[in-house]
């Protein structure tokens, strides 16, 4: 046996991707950024276990609801736009053997039944990998594992009424359908995923925030690779 082979799983040498985070509210067309890299990269044509760049969404790590949960759902009643709503433990998990070139076993989630599914997609090892999602930045742990961070800034209409299109393709109501975007869907976007921008040289809020990053990258707290990224668009309120 030669010496590479006989490296077990655990030691082998493993290709570590650039992990880009694409963010970005409600149909605001994340999958659609992400779908035109891959192609201008002239990967949508390969099959996925040559690919060097994947595509992983936040939506296949919707938590396992329970009946009561699923009943509420059912009625537009439950959060899909918290940050709980996501199973953070896993999603995080996944990221962290993606960036450590692991092959992952990825769920996939039903959003006419809003359940986990059965099937579940493997991710190989990429040059590239983009993980799209309306809270990809809202935990610091996940957002200090991208390597670069974008985030989809399409006006708030257009993304309504595009939003009511595909609801009513996974057959909801429309009357459901504002109701749960006025309810849960926009004050989520506003209170977890929409980034700091500054409105006037008064908004001392944001300016602080982002004195704040500034110091962080001068103490040396961040890795290199978020330094590309300041600017108002990647921080956080969290
Ligand atoms: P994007 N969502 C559902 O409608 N049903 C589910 O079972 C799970 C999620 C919605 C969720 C969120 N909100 O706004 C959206 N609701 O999927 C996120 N209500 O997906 O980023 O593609 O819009
Ligand atoms: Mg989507």
């Amino acid at each position: 046996m030669d010496a590479v082979g006989a490296l077990d799983e655990a030691e082998r040498p493993r290709h570590r991707p650039f992990l880009i985070g694409v963010s970005g509210g409600t149909a605001s067309g994340k999958s659609t950024v992400c779908a035109k890299i891959m192609e201008l990269l002239g990967q949508n044509k390969v099959d996925h276990r040559q690919r060097k760049v994947a595509i992983v969404s936040q939506d296949s790590f919707y938590r396992v609801l329970t009946p009561d949960q699923k009943a509420k759902a059912l009625k537009g009643q439950y959060n899909f736009d918290h940050p709980e709503a996501f199973d953070n433990e896993l999603m995080y998990q996944t990221l962290k053997d993606i960036v450590e070139g692991r092959v992952v076993e990825v769920p996939t989630y039903d959003f006419v039944t809003h359940s986990r599914l059965e099937d579940r997609i493997t991710v190989y090892p990429a040059d590239v990998v983009l993980f799209e999602g309306i809270l990809v930045f809202y935990t610091q742990k996940v957002r200090d594992m991208f390597h670069m961070k974008l985030f989809v800034d399409t006006d708030s209409d257009v993304r309504l009424s595009r939003r009511v299109l595909r609801d009513m393709s996974r057959g909801r109501d429309l009357e459901q359908i504002l109701s749960q975007y006025t309810t849960f869907v926009k004050p989520a976007f506003e209170e977890f995923c929409l980034p700091v921008s500054i409105s006037s040289a008064s908004d001392s809020m944001a300016i602080n925030l982002i004195v704040q990053h500034i110091q962080d990258i001068l103490n040396g707290d961040i890795c290199k690779w978020q330094r590309g990224s300041i600017n108002g668009r990647t921080l956080k309120r969290a």
